[in-house]
């Protein structure tokens, strides 16, 4: 895999640098390189959290622990109950730095920047987190 990726770049670069026509097009667009669909590649890429609200009216997510790479991290919050919920998310200082907006039966996304250390993720509906709809993101 690597010695095709190094290969095909090597081509790019022969063809790019000997050639000096008009073709600005092509030459703006990159090479097709998919980037790796896991979150375990090099720094930079971003990491999706799944978050859930069980069925029923329990006031909780049904993750207590999550984890993600420093960096851009996706929440994607699923709030199957009819109850609007969200999911805010704070440092250790008690900062809140994002979340989603309320949702009821349905999804909502959000997009915060992390750094290494540990995050609270909670709904903030007035009473929701004191009754425990909140849990721990850990960021390495
Ligand atoms: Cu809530």
């Amino acid at each position: 895999m690597a010695v095709v990726a190094v290969v095909a770049s090597l081509g790019l670069a022969a063809c790019g640098g000997g050639s000096n026509n008009n073709d600005t097009t092509a030459a703006a667009t990159p090479p097709a390189t998919t980037p790796p669909a896991t979150t375990t590649g090099g720094g930079g890429g971003g990491s999706t959290v799944d978050i859930s609200t069980p069925s029923g009216s329990d006031l909780a997510f049904n993750q207590k622990r999550v984890s993600a790479k420093a960096g851009s991290v996706t929440i994607d919050f699923d709030n199957v109950q009819s109850l609007q919920h969200d999911v805010k998310v704070e440092d250790s200082s008690g900062q809140e730095i994002g979340g989603t907006d309320l949702v009821s039966s349905g999804t909502a996304p959000a997009t915060v920047a992390v750094q290494p250390g540990t995050y609270t993720f909670f709904c903030s509906v007035p009473g929701h987190r004191e009754a425990g709809i909140q849990g721990t993101l850990t960021v390495k």
